[in-house]
């Protein structure tokens, strides 16, 4: 995918303030830190239109970005960090749940694991909800950078042992530091924005 251009839309922390859902939407969802700002700017071939947060978990908003006025990233706020109020955590399910329930456009969602760690309950709870309210969902490993091929091999074994269970959903090992899994994931998107014109 050439990108042409990519420019941040808007901070939403409620449903009014989504913008216009008149193009197709993929959104990305992980554990606080996971590295989806990365991989944002990664598949947007930007170094830092998504800010590479210091303190993870504080963004409690879904942030718009229109990619080639083709299709829209939507950034949700990271899950599981540690030692929030639950207040905060309601906050969160609230602003998800109520995106993913009624966002007409949402095509795909990409759901960001660290392939050096087991999947947590979170990560397969957030699964769950996906499947419950039928959001199609791509499975990124990302860091891949940081392992051997024969460790990467194991835990994406591992990682599909945990989520999958013989479900033909997709893995994609991916790398923001030197780019691996970009074209694959990007062909993905692609598929799914056509699948659904
Ligand atoms: N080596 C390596 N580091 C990464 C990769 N992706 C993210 N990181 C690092 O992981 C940390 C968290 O990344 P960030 O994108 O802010 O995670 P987010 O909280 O999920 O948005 C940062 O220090 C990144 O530089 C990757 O693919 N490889
Ligand atoms: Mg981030």
């Amino acid at each position: 995918m050439k990108i042409v251009s990519a420019e941040f839309m808007i901070s939403a922390v409620s449903a009014e303030q989504y913008p216009r859902a008149s193009l197709p939407e993929v959104a990305f969802v992980g554990r606080s830190n996971v590295g989806k700002s990365s991989l944002i700017n990664s598949l947007l071939n930007r170094k830092k239109l998504v800010k590479i947060s210091g303190t993870p978990g504080k963004t409690q908003m879904i942030n718009f970005f229109d990619v080639n006025h083709e299709l829209v990233f939507a950034d949700l706020p990271g899950y599981g960090f540690a030692k929030v109020p639950k207040s905060v955590q309601k906050k969160w399910q609230d602003l998800v749940e109520q995106y993913l329930l009624k966002r007409d456009n949402l095509r795909t969602v990409v759901l960001i694991l660290d392939i050096r760690r087991k999947p947590t309950d979170l990560d397969l709870h957030m699964q769950e909800w996906l499947e419950q309210y039928q959001v199609d969902t791509i499975l990124v490993a990302t860091k891949t950078d940081k392992l051997s091929q024969a460790e990467q091999s194991k835990q994406l074994k591992q990682i599909r042992a945990a989520f999958l269970e013989g479900a033909d959903k997709e893995l994609v090992a991916y790398s923001s530091k030197n780019q691996k899994g970009r074209k694959e994931l990007w062909k993905l998107l692609l598929q799914r924005m056509a699948d659904h014109p």
